[in-house]
């Protein structure tokens, strides 16, 4: 007996009507935001993004419903991306000031947004004065400087190590020709040091954890020592704050990933799933692409066992190639839109790197994976330096957020929905059928359970019926075409569109 019709155009009323700060959000269940600073929003006139510029999108943020910033490095350095720093204790000046940044925590704090930082520890800049003065000290003969063992001298030339300049000493550089020294983390000298730099910024300035830039690199091609150093920062960190979050970038395949998590660390980026060879994307070109990406999640499930506060999957970052590129072909803005609704059903945290809500290209050079976020009438922020090819396919935000069937409407709604629901996001995962183009899977938490279907089909109608009862639905379609879900007495019907996705709640007990 068919009881009920419920079709998108109402569910998207409830899904844009309840903000996020209405909604029940379990502590960790942040929807995370990469933000190149640079490239986001300036406020002084130079063009460069800043702290103040930040600060003026967090309602926007908000809005997209991000809980959850990472802030790309932010302290003193020679370069436009800052992973070389000539000072742990300060804001570049590029950005802002100290005060800038603790007002920034301040007001992200009031909306219950979270910071977390760029914290590149694995090398300085070349001109940090620890480095500067272990140089003059070796020029000099005194090998027995104490600035000396904060880096990896060498007087043999072996890989990855750089010449001193005017000595006939080699340094250690694992990120050759960028003037990064590697630190040695070996030294009780330097672990104390940065001690004192995660107390600074988890205290003093009072953001909410690290992202751990090159976490394979601190001991190159030493994983036990990796994850030791790991172990050290994660509980020096947790000892300073308890509530302190960290994700490392460990770049690199599930096992090696999972045996990093023995660090303890909180998360590792989820690199198997992001890319164009990513399982999002080659699951999207597979033949079979919902048993594609199924057979990816087993392996995701059983490398790194549920729940799944500790995933932490993302499509693009500032090193890769953007979203849009992942997923060419005909209906491009459909199938950049379900790539991002994948990305956040692989469960976990998931991260979703700034300009991706409006569609912005990237690829080659690094500088053209971090372009100036382009706002439409306020303008566009300047891009960094190095840029060799700048496209923006899809219309800047402004237009995006008047237009209900935008990249960054569908974005929000998926954003949304993880808020509203957190046992999408977090929930157990069992699959409960897959096909060639469809699966449908529950997610449950707390005592909760909900059905999600996906039709990966970019042509076909799919309608799937599950036994179970209902309490309410969400559902969205890439397409913004009609899905539909029908209840029935003892079952349900999700009748989707092309890339068309319905949640259902499953009423209590009713299996
Ligand atoms: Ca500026
Ligand atoms: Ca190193």
């Amino acid at each position: 007996m068919k009881k009920t019709l419920l079709l998108i155009a109402c569910l998207l009323l409830m899904l844009l009507s309840v903000s996020p700060a209405q909604a029940y959000v379990p502590v960790n269940n942040t929807n995370w935001y990469e933000v190149f600073v640079y490239s986001f929003k300036d406020s002084d006139g130079d063009g460069i993004g800043d702290l103040k510029g930040l600060q003026s999108k967090l309602d926007y943020i908000e809005d997209l419903g991000f809980n959850g910033l990472w802030l790309m490095p932010l302290m003193p350095s020679p370069s436009y991306h800052k992973y070389d720093v000539v000072d742990y204790y300060d804001i570049d000046p590029q950005y802002g000031s100290l005060q800038d940044m603790r007002e920034l925590v301040a007001a992200a704090n009031a909306k219950n947004i979270k910071i977390i930082i760029d914290l590149p520890v694995n090398h300085s800049s070349s001109r940090h004065p620890w480095f500067l003065e272990a140089v003059e000290a070796l020029k000099k003969g005194r090998t027995d400087h104490p600035k000396v063992g904060w880096y990896v001298f060498s007087q043999e030339e072996q890989t990855n190590f750089s010449r001193v300049f005017g000595t006939d000493w080699y340094y250690e550089e694992q990120f050759q020709g960028g003037g990064m020294p590697d630190l040695n983390l070996d030294n009780p000298e330097v672990r104390d040091e940065i001690k004192n730099i995660l107390a600074f910024w988890l205290g003093d300035v009072g953001v909410d954890g690290f992202r751990l830039d090159a976490v394979t690199s601190f001991y190159a091609k030493d994983d036990e020592k990796n994850i030791a150093f790991l172990r050290f920062l994660q509980e020096t960190a947790t000892s300073l704050k308890t509530s302190t979050f960290i994700v490392g970038e460990a770049w690199t395949g599930l096992n090696q990933l999972a045996r990093y998590y023995q660090s303890g660390v909180d998360s590792f980026f989820l690199f198997p799933a992001s890319q164009a060879e990513g399982f999002v994307a080659s699951s999207m070109r597979a033949r079979r692409p919902a048993q594609a990406f199924v057979t990816n999640l087993q392996k995701v499930y059983e490398a790194i066992p549920q729940p799944f506060l500790t995933l932490t999957p993302f499509l693009s970052n500032h090193d890769t190639g953007r979203t849009v590129g992942l997923v060419q072909g005909r209906q491009a803005i459909e199938r950049v839109k379900f790539a991002h609704a994948l990305n956040n059903l692989i469960g976990g945290l998931a991260f979703t790197y700034y300009g991706e809500e409006i569609g912005m290209a990237g690829s080659g050079a690094d500088p053209n994976k971090r372009l100036g976020m382009d706002w439409g009438a306020e303008g566009k922020t300047n891009n960094p330096p190095g840029v060799t090819q700048e496209e923006y396919p899809f219309a800047p935000v402004d237009v995006q957020l008047e237009d209900s069937k935008s990249i960054l409407s569908y974005i929000k709604k998926v954003n949304r929905l993880r808020l509203m629901v957190p046992a999408v996001a977090l929930g157990q995962t069992e699959f409960v059928d897959v096909q060639d183009n469809t699966l449908i899977m529950t997610r449950a938490l707390e005592g909760e359970t909900y059905f999600i279907a996906i039709n990966f089909s970019a042509r076909e109608e799919a309608s799937l019926a599950v036994n179970g009862l209902y309490d309410y639905v969400f559902s969205f379609d890439a397409t913004d075409g009609m899905s539909a879900v029908e209840t029935h007495r003892d079952h349900i019907v999700f009748r989707l569109q092309p890339y068309g996705i319905a949640v259902v709640k499953a009423k209590q007990g009713g299996e």
